[in-house]
């Protein structure tokens, strides 16, 4: 059976499990990392030596990277659904999950520690991290003006 190695808090494990559920895969899934811990163990960093989470294990097939898993998981149980096959469609999935890692991750991080995981930061916020709160605007702007597009979400939301 397929086997999530990572703690259900993390938002790059949630990713995995959403895309298994979304097609009925069944799993198992091991708590580590955070408050669970196990990642600086030489068992652990032989399947992931970034000592993060997650890391499926499919059969000898060990995978690390979560948007990587994710297109793995569809390629290989949803052949042109979740991860469709034509380029074009493809890359519309692609860019959001590029995205994702490359353009929201960093500001997002800066604005969850900094604001919601500090206590009493957000008043300095504007003074305190000027350029991550602006990055972080300007993503979720772009992110949102996309919503009215989508088909399943509201026009409103
Ligand atoms: N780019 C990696 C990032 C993985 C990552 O940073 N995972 C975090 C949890 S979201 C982690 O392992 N943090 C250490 C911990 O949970 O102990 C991915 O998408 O899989």
């Amino acid at each position: 059976m397929l086997k999530v190695l990572g703690r259900a808090t993390s938002s790059n494990v949630q990713k995995v499990m959403w895309a298994l559920e979304e097609l009925d895969i069944a799993y198992e899934r091991e708590d580590l990392g955070g408050a669970f811990g196990g990642l600086d163990t030489p068992e652990y960093i032989a399947l992931n030596p970034n000592k993060v989470i997650p890391t499926l294990v499919d059969g000898d097939q060990v995978i690390w990277e979560s948007n990587t898993i994710v297109r793995y998981i569809a390629a290989k149980h949803d052949d042109g659904g979740l991860w469709p096959s034509d380029p074009a469609a493809r890359a519309q999935a692609d860019k959001w999950m590029d995205w994702q890692l490359s353009t929201l991750l960093m500001p997002w991080i800066n604005v969850f520690f900094g604001v919601y995981r500090t206590p009493g930061a957000v008043s300095g916020m504007p003074t305190r991290m000027p350029l991550p709160s602006k990055n972080w605007v300007g993503s979720m702007v772009c992110w949102t003006g996309t919503w009215k597009a989508a088909p399943m979400l509201p026009a409103t939301a």
